[in-house]
């Protein structure tokens, strides 16, 4: 079945261009000007419309366990939403308890997002270390498209990857050709501070930023960043949420270290004067790590995103409702983290970047699409609009405008951190796989029709590969 999309004006990392766009079989196979519809194919008009690469959010946690509940957006509803908004692909997290096998956790993740909607990836989480893991590390680089492994610096007593962790897995990952990535806040420190605001009798949830503030960020972040200097190491530091964190990602820039740093839409639009709701269960509702911040945080994230020091934005998207919220409502420490946002990703940021002129057309598509797939090595196949690439395309409409609610929108969460704002500027059509699977305002997805994205290792381990399949090829020798 192709689909053609007509008259739209083509936007891509590099270029804005007239194109029409054909999708044959799940794959481009055409772009230029006036394309004819082959026999039996479906016309979309994208007439004063813009036709990009789709979302990738290289950050999300479908239906995930953490904190004594589990989030209440599964693979199957999370895609969806994710459609809804322009968004093609995620990349999730494998999070294997402490001492359990990556590989047994790994099949179960891949087990959970079968009903996915749209494609998906997973960064796997090193949570503690011994040789068993080690060698998961390798067979999941080897065997299953895994090229990127992720450490919690936080969560203490229970995720948590302390340094001998980061250490021992950034330099199996040098040499498998994986990047590394962390959520960078010391954990520590956070304990501490948790507690001693808890003792001062701040137990609500004005209590959850006091215990994270920037510092706590900045300094793990620079920690990360040095151990990985050292180790000659790819980093990638998720949700860079303050400028001390986002200062230690330029610093090492400049000096040549091969450091990314993503935003989460959340953290550029949302400040911490949520937590000073008096609606204690609203407050509750944005409860987070790393928290929101003051709008000085939010300045420089900005101008990071700008500058290109932050390359790529996602949402972290992990929903709990009200309920699940409640748990911490006595103690801020207890209430589960996380907050949702796949669905709104892509308009807020066209709304507030693109519309602002904070950001270009161009810029919009690099930091919604396109460097994820770059630095996540799934490009072009993902995040272009090229012959030969995945169709997964939105066809986005300028002109559109839509007010932000819980009351509509299609993510299974009963809060939404965007509520009330209006935006200018929308998906109208969200091609997966070459068909369409949003339209209009209506959801036309099959559960299950989303596809595991195998992600290759970098180029030293190819090399390597390459140098040991050349070793064990038998030369013939006659006796
Ligand atoms: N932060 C959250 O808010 N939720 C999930 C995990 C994380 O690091
Ligand atoms: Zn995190
Ligand atoms: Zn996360």
């Amino acid at each position: 079945m192709s689909v053609l999309i007509k008259g739209g004006t083509v936007v891509t990392a590099g270029k804005t261009r007239r194109a029409d766009v054909l999708c044959d079989n799940g794959k481009i196979v055409e772009v230029g000007p006036g394309i004819d519809a082959p026999a039996g194919a479906d016309v979309i008009d994208a007439g004063g419309q813009y036709v990009m690469p789709g979302g990738i959010d290289p950050h999300t946690h479908m239906q995930l366990p953490f904190m004594g509940t589990v989030a209440s957006e599964d693979f199957y509803t999370g895609t969806a939403a994710g459609l809804a908004g322009g968004t093609t692909m995620i990349i999730d997290f494998v999070i294997p308890n402490p001492q359990q096998r990556l590989m047994e956790a790994y099949e179960q993740w891949r087990e959970w997002a079968e009903k996915a909607v749209a494609d998906y990836s997973f960064h796997v989480a090193v949570t503690w270390w011994d040789d068993t893991v080690s060698d998961d590390m390798e067979t999941l680089v080897r065997d299953h498209g895994v090229n990127s492994f992720k450490h919690f610096m936080a969560y203490k007593g229970a995720i948590m990857a302390t340094d001998e962790i980061l250490v021992n897995s950034f330099m199996k990952a040098v040499e498998l050709g994986a990047i590394t990535t962390v959520h960078a806040e010391n954990g520590d420190l956070v304990y501490r501070l948790q507690q001693k605001i808890y003792d001062m009798g701040i137990t609500g949830p004005e209590g959850h930023p006091l215990s994270r503030p920037p510092e706590v960020e900045g300094e793990a972040a620079n920690r990360a960043i040095r151990i990985a200097e050292v180790l000659n190491c790819p980093l990638y530091v998720v949700h860079v949420s303050c400028r001390q964190a986002l200062e230690a990602i330029t610093r090492a820039r400049n000096e040549g270290q091969r450091v990314f740093g993503e935003v989460l839409a959340g953290h550029l639009l949302v400040d911490d004067s949520v937590y000073r709701d008096p609606d204690l269960e609203r407050a509750a509702a944005h409860v987070m790590s790393p928290p929101f911040r003051s709008p000085e945080h939010q300045v420089a994230l900005w101008r990071g995103l700008k500058a290109g020091n932050l390359q790529t934005t996602a949402t972290d998207h992990c929903c709990f409702c009200a309920d699940q919220k409640a748990a911490g409502k006595d103690d801020f420490r207890l209430t589960p983290n996380g907050t949702a946002g796949i669905e709104n990703r892509m308009e807020v940021l066209w709304h507030h970047g693109v519309s602002t002129g904070k950001l270009t057309l161009n810029e919009f598509v690099k930091v919604t699409s396109t460097n994820a797939a770059q630095i996540f090595n799934i490009y072009p196949r993902k995040g272009s609009v090229s012959v030969g690439a995945d169709a997964d395309l939105v066809v986005w409409d300028p002109a559109a405008s839509k007010t932000i609610s819980v009351k509509t929108h299609k993510q299974n969460v009963d809060f939404n951190i965007f509520e009330g704002m209006t935006v200018q500027g929308c998906a109208s059509h969200t091609l997966s796989a070459g068909k369409v699977v949003f339209a209009d305002g209506d959801l036309r997805v099959e559960r299950g029709a989303g596809k595991y994205v195998n992600r290759p290792p970098f180029a030293p381990y190819y090399d390597a590969l390459n140098r040991q399949a050349e070793l064990a090829t038998p030369t013939k020798v006659d006796r």
